[in-house]
């Protein structure tokens, strides 16, 4: 890359977004394509192509995605036990383009965790020996200095644990709070724990994970090969990718939601940032049911649901009618920098709630 002089690398990137702002401009199919992960992409020379397409590489691939924990069998509070680790590690953004990812157990977002309200939890964070940076947890659950950051500060290779009590029920982002704090969350370093409340919460036929954040690269948006961070444009609060789930099209294709006509589905939602945030809205769907930002009690019949950095939100509802239905934040903008992900819901057609009457509709588009 460094042969790649600044002129010719802007130009690479304006033909890579126009080509993005066009697919976007012939609908949904041209969209996705633009959007949807590979997998296998080029860690080097892309941007010198001129082509704005990347060439195929075998080794560039996106970090596996987290899952979600199922919900707990128990109603009694107890004592629980999580481990996790911070690691350090190179992988796919978008396509052709590489980043060092910083992480709680090699995901972005880290893993969801599951705990009830009452649960003491004895937390411990390991820092793989082999990476650069001290790293620490800020868990919004916690109540007590630094949600834990105060007492959890890890040098690479050491490893610290606390306990404390999950006192009230709710959704909440944890993310490292080791200096520069937003630099350690805009290398992916946040994730979300549920706490259940005492009842539990109603059952679904379907959980998602799903975690927006905003990224800093040194070069512009499709510019190829390994990024460096730069924390020029985190200042600036001027991001070149908006992703859910690490990388942009994780969410999308075989690793897209699924669920069948009937089901009724959740989101757990949630925006690391460390800048952003979200209008988080489903293509095609009404959410039955939000609970805003994590809370206790919930609002019904939302169309798009505003999510803080740093925040999060649940939500709820029934899948009538099949089709791909596309997660966005409805700053539409962001789908041009990633931030699309898709429910494919299938089953029989419903055509007592959406039919085609006429047309000759060429398109498929969203918005
Ligand atoms: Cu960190």
């Amino acid at each position: 890359m460094a042969s790649t002089s600044p002129t010719r690398a802007a130009t690479v990137s304006r033909r890579r977004l126009f080509g993005w702002a066009t697919a976007a401009g012939l609908g949904l199919p041209g969209l996705l394509a633009a959007c949807t992960s590979s997998k296998s992409a080029t860690s080097a020379g892309a941007a010198a192509s001129g082509t704005g397409a990347l060439p195929a590489s075998a080794n560039l691939a996106s970090l596996p995605l987290p899952t979600v924990p199922p919900p707990l069998p128990r109603r009694a509070a107890t004592r629980v036990q999580i481990d996790l680790e911070t690691q350090e590690r190179r992988a796919r953004l978008a396509d052709g383009v590489e980043y060092e990812f910083w992480t709680f157990n090699g995901t972005v977002p880290g893993p969801m965790l599951r705990v009830r309200a009452g649960d003491t939890v004895a937390l411990k964070l390991k820092n793989a020996s082999t990476n650069k940076m001290t790293h620490s947890i800020d868990l919004h659950a916690v109540t007590g200095p630094g949600g834990g950051a105060a007492i959890m500060q890890v040098p690479p290779g050491q490893e610290a644990a606390f306990e404390w009590k999950a006192l009230n029920p709710g959704l909440y982002v944890y993310h490292c709070a080791t200096p520069i704090i937003p630099m350690h969350v805009a290398q992916g370093m946040y994730g979300l724990i549920l706490v259940e409340p005492p009842e539990g919460l109603p059952p679904v036929d379907r959980e998602f994970y799903v975690m927006q954040g905003d990224f800093y690269t040194t070069g512009k948006n499709g510019e190829g090969g390994f990024q460096s961070f730069s924390i020029e444009k985190m200042l600036r609060e001027d991001p070149e990718y908006v992703v859910f789930n690490g990388a942009a099209g994780a969410l999308t294709g075989d690793n897209a939601l699924k669920a069948q006509v009937g089901e009724k589905v959740r989101i757990f939602f949630g925006v690391g940032g460390p800048n952003l945030v979200s209008s988080f809205h489903v293509i095609g769907e009404i959410f039955d049911a939000v609970y805003p930002e994590g809370a206790s009690e919930a609002l019904h019949n939302v169309q798009t649901t505003l999510v803080p950095a740093g925040g999060a939100a649940i939500v709820e509802f029934k899948v009538e009618v099949p089709g791909t239905y596309l997660l966005v934040d409805h700053s539409l903008t962001r789908i041009l920098k990633g931030a699309a992900g898709q429910l494919v819901v299938t089953g029989p057609d419903a055509p007592d709630i959406f039919r085609k009457v006429s047309g000759d509709s060429a398109g498929t588009g969203g918005h």
